[in-house]
Order: structure tokens, then sequence, then C-alpha cells
């Protein structure tokens, strides 16, 4: 496999201004004819020839201007056709034959659940045709389909829709027309037979615009809530950015069988059905939200990452940090922004730093790459998100407004790399951001460690933070980061302490950001009077980790009293991991186990808040999950943590009995659901209470819950618990649900996962042995990640068990879809990449089913990229 590296970047030396499509499909095989007119960059050597990448493809004829070239005018070896010295100016004519029918790599044209449709993004467009397939060669393209008018009466690619008409042989066409320039990542088509549920925008400048939802036949009542999430997505952009949508229809097509989230295709989005079909009854809040999210998404992403695209895939996380960012705003402006931020960063925690921690660890823009499938991560997108967001705070939203025009006007219509965002960032604010541009290059997550000294005589507060980002693989000793710490203090009763800078003549703010660029540095706060409590990376204001000495009566006093919601959260999920990682230590000594009084009654204060946001009281009392426990530990203890979490959750539930029946009773809802913050936040309080009460309570309780639920988040949370619960009514659970749901296969799914994630003995085997249910599907990513996924990811119980079973399991998986989808199969490969921060024995035992993988005949470029980095 090859590496392709970015300091070897050079602009193309052909570009491609006109695509001209046909596609025409049939049962068992397609034949695509592109018609390319090419012209050679004023910049491009003599005689330079023309290289076109294509996978997969049966090359039937190929023309130049009209003229068939024979053998010896054109190479064609493995996967690239060359022209050599082309000319300046020319139509390539290319005819290929391909096999949709049979793509199970859902990548390119592919057919699924009875619809050919097409994933172009990465390089999936050189499975359609031979094509420069880089995003920095912009076209305008036409695209005809044509098909069988009974079987696929819907006909779609991106634009407008130019002609359509009927074929012999019950045949059909129609030809899209796309005025916008854009990569070939961005293409789209589609055929098949589906309902269309219909809506208008109008936008702020009075075009009225047509949406067009298409979905499947029995799935038409489930649109509702992602019309309703794509109109606030176009008016907040307008509102927010001054950013218009552009062409007169905005089409989103869903399918069961995808291998991400969605695709922002120009004009022409095509949807993992999880993000658009929802209705109370199969959809729970999470799905409703992240539907609202997803949605909002790919939608901004038409201004940043279509209309100003990338000039290479080093630079993804210029449209997906940025994007994210954007979608976590809109989001935040919808509902609840607090609630929203612990979200993210729970995530962030949870994935990136992880992997920021591992052998997959990579600067937001990396340096190299053998597949580029392998870096859609959470570090460019959830991380590249983090560094958007630092600009925004040391920019302020005036001035990140004014970047952010100026990089639109700058850049519409080109493909450009992340530092001309950071430039056009710069050069409207005024602000120097030559250090932070480190965020762009160095990998890892900074520690930054805290001290503090109070001076009772002078009244001075000193904070100093040392600063250390940790070696990556190829990385070491860097160099110290530009870093914004949102921060207050607070005084003993709870009241915020005026933040005046030693040298500073009036008195200070009672918030402020710091700004840290160097290994060490100092801040002293003048007229300080009592020993404070410092409040710090308010909002999580860096992607770091904070290193504190805090006590927990500091702990606790911050999570009663700090005036940041974000912050009030965040310590208390400090306090619980230095609880439950304390007793880790505890149990390896044989020691007792007490949870401290003082916590409980935090916790009893917390739950019983007369006033405090629902949302944010469940959220400060979930515990951190046992994968991000196990983060905290230089070696992972799996026994031990799962063991000292389980006997938190157990105190707790046993002495806060009576408050979690009450504020369980009080959560209950009259009336219809609704998909409001207010009424979310109700039950989710009330699920995080009867997950506590199943630890007191019958089953019959939970059963109870189950069988009253009036729509799927109740539902779901009660089938969760009883899951884990060892008795009959886990199983007369499971079986209610599947015979009320088993021809929804999204709500399958919750099915599926629900039951990996379990507690209970003999999970794995469960587990195994639903690989072969008639409702599981190898091919489908949806199933492998509901099923497979969550079990060897978010149950590390079950997965790490010291037969090595779990890891047998994960590694048949990947071998498995190494054929059948192979980046499915790297994403799931990447389940081993923390083997080297376990025991030895559980080390032994996963580098041995690394090496299995690797050995692994025809292994593709993806899974052999993750494996032979996390065996390095
Ligand atoms: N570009 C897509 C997205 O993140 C991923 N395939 O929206
Ligand atoms: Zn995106």
């Amino acid at each position: 496999p090859v590496e392709t590296h970015l300091k070897d970047y050079k602009r193309p030396d052909f570009n491609v201004e006109t695509v001209e499509l046909h596609a025409d499909i049939f049962e068992t095989e397609t034949f695509v004819t592109a018609s390319l007119g090419v012209r050679k960059s004023p910049e491009a050597a003599d005689g330079v020839s023309l290289l076109l990448d294509g996978r997969e493809l049966d090359l039937v004829s190929i023309e130049l201007d009209g003229r068939v070239l024979t053998d010896g005018e054109y190479t064609l070896e493995g996967e690239v056709l060359t022209l050599p010295a082309a000319p300046d100016a020319f139509v390539l004519t290319t005819k290929v034959k391909i096999h949709p029918e049979t793509n199970t790599s859902l990548e390119g044209l592919y057919f699924a659940d009875g619809t050919f449709l097409t994933q172009c993004e990465a390089e999936g467009f050189r499975r359609i045709t031979f094509f420069p397939d880089r995003p920095d060669v912009m076209g305008s393209y036409r695209c005809t389909v044509s098909a069988d008018k009974g079987t696929y009466p819907v006909l779609l690619a991106n634009g407008n829709l130019v002609d359509e008409g009927e074929l012999s042989g019950g045949r059909h066409f129609a030809t899209w027309e796309d005025p916008h320039k854009k990569p070939s990542y961005l293409f789209a088509m589609v055929a098949g037979d589906l309902a269309c549920r219909e809506d208008t925008f109008t936008t702020a400048s009075g075009r009225e615009v047509a949406l067009k939802f298409y979905v499947d036949h029995q799935d038409a009542d489930k649109c509702g809530h992602a019309i309703e999430s794509l109109k606030k997505s176009m008016a907040w952009d307008e509102k927010t950015f001054g950013l218009e949508y552009d062409l007169d229809t905005y089409m989103v097509v869903a399918t069961h069988s995808f291998n991400a989230g969605a695709m922002e295709n120009k004009g022409l989005n095509v949807f993992n059905s999880k993000y658009v079909l929802a209705k109370p009854e199969t959809a729970t809040d999470m799905d409703f939200q992240g539907i609202e999210g997803v949605i909002g998404h790919e939608y901004f992403h038409n201004w940043t990452g279509n209309r100003v695209t990338l000039c290479n895939w080093f630079q993804l996380s210029l449209k997906e940090g940025l994007t994210v960012f954007r979608d976590q705003e809109f989001s935040s402006d919808m509902g609840s922004r607090a609630v929203k931020r612990i979200a993210d960063v729970r995530g962030l925690r949870a994935s990136q730093f992880a992997e920021d921690a591992g052998p997959m660890a990579h600067p937001i823009r990396p340096e190299s790459y053998i597949e580029m499938n392998n870096f859609y991560t959470a570090t460019v997108y959830n991380k590249g998100a983090e560094v958007i967001r630092m600009i925004h705070t040391f920019l302020g939203p005036e001035g990140f407004r004014k970047g952010m025009d100026l990089y639109v006007a700058r850049h519409d219509g080109s493909a450009v790399a992340c530092e001309d965002f950071i430039a056009a960032m710069e050069d409207a604010s005024g602000v120097d951001l030559s250090r932070f541009r480190l965020w762009y290059s160095q990998a890892g997550t900074p520690k930054v460690t805290v001290t503090r000294a109070f001076d009772a005589e002078t009244s001075r507060y000193t904070l100093t933070f040392s600063q250390k980002v940790p070696d990556t693989p190829g990385q070491a000793n860097k160099k110290a980061m530009q870093i914004p710490v949102r921060m207050g203090l607070l005084g003993d009763d709870g009241a915020p302490v005026s933040l005046t800078l030693e040298g500073e003549t009036s008195l200070g703010p009672l918030e402020r950001v710091l700004s840290l660029s160097s290994d060490l540095e100092s801040f002293t706060f003048t007229g300080v009077e009592k020993e404070p409590v410092p409040s710090l990376f308010r909002g999580f204001s860096a992607p770091i980790n904070q290193v504190t000495d805090l006590t927990e009566a500091e702990l606790i006093f911050l999570m009663a009293h700090d005036t940041d919601s974000f912050n009030r959260w965040d310590a208390a999920q400090q306090l619980y991991a230095n609880t439950i990682l304390g007793m880790v230590a505890e149990l390896k000594k044989g020691e007792p186990l007490a949870l401290s009084t003082d916590l409980v009654a935090a916790v009893q204060t917390t739950l019983t808040h007369p006033t405090l946001d629902k949302a944010l009281i469940a959220q400060a009392l979930t515990l951190p999950s046992e994968t991000e426990l196990g983060d905290r530990m230089a070696e992972i203890d799996v026994d031990g943590i799962h063991a000292a979490r389980e006997f938190v959750a157990d105190t707790l539930a046993v002495a806060l009995k009576e408050s979690w029946r009450s504020v369980y009773e009080a959560c209950k809802e009259v009336g219809p659901y609704r998909p409001d913050t207010q009424s979310m936040a109700k039950r989710r309080l009330k699920g995080l209470c009867l997950s506590y009460l199943s630890r007191v309570e019958s089953p019959a309780f939970v059963m109870d819950a189950f069988a009253s639920a009036a729509n799927m988040t109740d539902e779901l949370a009660a089938l969760t618990v009883l899951v884990g619960m060892d008795s009959p009514e886990s199983d007369e659970a499971m079986d209610r649900f599947y015979g009320a749901w088993k021809g929804d296969t999204l709500v399958l799914d919750k099915w599926f996962t629900a039951q990996a994630l379990s507690n209970r003995p003999g999970t794995l085997e469960r587990v195994a042995s639903l690989m072969e249910h008639p409702d599981f599907d190898i091919k489908n990513p949806n199933k492998v990640r509901a099923l497979i996924g969550a079990f060897c990811q978010a149950n590390p119980w079950h997965f790490h068990r010291l037969d090595g079973k779990g890891y047998d399991l994960l590694a048949d998986t990947v071998i498995a879809l190494n054929t059948i989808n192979p980046s499915i199969a790297a994403r799931m490969a990447s389940g081993f990449n923390r083997w080297k921060r376990y025991d030895e024995k559980r080390q032994g035992l996963m580098k041995a089913r690394l090496e299995r993988i690797k050995g692994t005949e025809n292994l593709a470029n993806g899974v052999f990229e993750i494996v032979s980095k996390a065996l390095a």
C-alpha cells in the first residue's frame, strides 16, 4: 500500500471544466459514458500526461475529440489510466461497464434495498467513471440517468431537472444540470421507487426553494421532524452567517444502507435513514436531536465544503471541523446550550482523547494517509470543531463573523486549505494566530497542570499553568500551544471574585479569558481577600486534559456554586472519577469500599434541586463510563473499574432511594409526546432515576415502566435497564419489543444495541448468536455498528473477557468485512487500537488477533493501515 503525503501536494496539471455523464442502469450491469471537457493548466509543464483514476471499471471504449484511441495512445495500469502528452484542451469520452448490483462496499454507485445510489466522498467517483478524482478538480456537471420506469420511477442527480422522457423497452430517463462547479466527491445520483415528501422554504431574499425528501413508501410518515429541522437550519444560517441557499431545489434521499451518517452532495444529500426518519413511537429524544444536528450539518456544508471546498484531503478539517462547529452552535441555539456542550465534550473525551493517545493519533490536518477513509475521525471532526471554537473565543463573535465573511468572499468557488481559513480570520480581526496554528500540525491532547498560591498578607492569588503536549507516533518534543483559559474565581460564599491582574489599575471583570502560550506561565490576581476556589477552562474552553489538586470538598463546592453550568457538571465528573479510581486502587489492595457521605449528600442536593434544569441534573448524576474511566488509568483495570463503578452506583441507589423515587414520579408526564427541550429534560432525568431504581426495585417495577411507556424514549430507557437485569422479565421484554417492532429496521437496531450493552452474564454468547439472527445483516453498516460496534466499544467488561472470546468475535468480524465493506472493516479494526493500555495477558490476546487480521489474504489497504499502525 502507498502512503500519500501532504508535502508532495501539487496543484493539478489538468482541470475538467465540464462533465457530461450518462448512466444507463440495468439489473445486472450499468454503463457509464463520460465526456470530460479537459483543459491543461497554464502552469503545467510541456508534455505532461493526464492521469485518471478508475477502480473496478471495465473499459468499453475511449475517444479523444471523437476519435477512437488505440492501445499505446493511452495506458491502463492498475487503477490509473494515463494519456501521455495530452493536448491543451480536448474532450475525452470513455464508456465503462460497472456492477452496482454486487457492490457491497457502499462506495461509488451501489444497489441497496431496491435503490441505486451513490457515495463518492472521498474517492468513490473513480468507481463510476475514469476521472482525476481529487477535490481540486472542479467542473460543471450534466447527468442523465436511465433505468426501467416501473421499477425505478424516481431518477435524481445534482442540481436542476432539465429534461426527462420515455425510452423504448419500458425505460425512462432524466437529465439534471448543476449550475455550480463542484469537485467529483459531491456528485450524486439515485434511481429507485421512493415516496416524496415536499415542503418549501423562502429565503431571506425572497426566493422559494422546494424541499423534497425521498424515503421508502412505508416511511413517508416519518419525515416531518427532518423537514422542520432543515427549515430551521436554512433560517439559522441566514441569520447567523448571512448565508443563503443557492439552488431552487434541496433534495434529501434516505437509505438504510450507508457507511456514514450522511453526505452533503450538492443539492442532493444522501442520508443514513437513522438521521431522517422519526416519529415519537419509533425514535428517541436522542434520535430527534441527532436528526436536527445532522440535517443542519449537511445543510451548512453547502457553504463550508461545497461553495468553498478543499484543495486536498489533508484539509478535511477545513470543512468538517468548521461544519461541526456550525452544527453545534445551531443545536445550542435550538435547545439548551449547556446540555449540548456537555454532550459534545463527553463525546470528545470518550472518542477523540482516546484516539489522540493511541497509534492512530494525528493532527487535525494529517500529514499522510494510506486510506483516506480512515481519516474521517473524531480528531478531524470533533477536535477540529474545538479548534474553530478556540478561534471564536479569541476573536469574539463579531470578529469571527467578519472572518467568516472574508473567508467566503475570498474563496467562493475555489478549493482551498486550512491556512486560507486562518489567514481570513487574522486579516478580518487583526488578531495574530501564528502560534495558534500549531493546533493544526501537532497531535496529542495537551496536559495542563495548574497550581495555585494565595498570599493573604498581600491579597494576591497566583495561578501557575504548565503545559505538556505528549509525544505521538512520528511526533516528539512538541512546542507549547496557544490555549485559551476561560475562568473565574469563587469566594467562600460562592460569589464570583473580581479578576484584576497585577498591573491593572481598574477593577477587573468576573470572568476572563487568559491566553497560555508557553510551557510555564503564572497569572497573579490582586485584591483577593480570602482564598478562592478556581473555576478553570469554563465551557471546556480548550481540548486539553486539566490536572488540578482540587480537593473533594472544593469539587463539591464547585458542583453546587459555579456560575458556569458546564464546570458544575465537570466538577461532578472529576469527583466521581477520583472516587472510583481511588476505589480501584483500594480493591487491588483488598480493602473494603465505602462511599464518602459528603459525596452522597452532594448528589442528593443536585438530584432534588428545585430550580436546576432537569437535563443538567441528569447529566450531573450520570457517572463517567467505564471506557472514560479506563482512559484515566495508565494500565486499564477492566474488572476493577467495573466493580468500583457498580459499587458507587449501587450505594447511591440505596442511599437515595426515596429521592430517586420521588423525582421519578415528578418527571412523569401527562399529555402527548413533545420533542421540546423541557420535555426531553424530564424524560432524561426520569430515565436516569429508573436506572438507579432498578438497583433497588424488583424487575416487575421496571417491567411496569416498560409496559406503560407511551413513546420510544421511555420504552428504550426501560428496556435498556431491564436487559441488564438477570431475570425472566428481561427476556420477556426483549421478546415483546421484538414482536412489536420486527418490521422497523431502525427500531431493531436499538434492540440489538440494548442486548450488546447488557451487563448480564453470557452477553458475548448472546451477541454471537444475534449475528445469526434473520434481522442481522453483516452487509448493513447500521446493523454492524448496532450490535458488534456497541459491544466492542461500549461494553468493555464483556468485550475484554479474559478467555479472549470477545477479541475473536471482533477479529472474525473484521476479516469477514474485509472483503464485503473495507471501510467498515477498518472502522471495526480500530477497536483494538488501545491494546497496549491493558494488562500483559490481554495485550497478548489482542496482539495475536491483530496479527491474525494482518495476515489475512487480500487485506484491504484501510484495514492494513489500522492494524499495522496498531502493531507498530
Ligand atoms: N462529508 C460527510 C459529512 O461529514 C461524511 N461523509 O457530512
Ligand atoms: Zn461533514
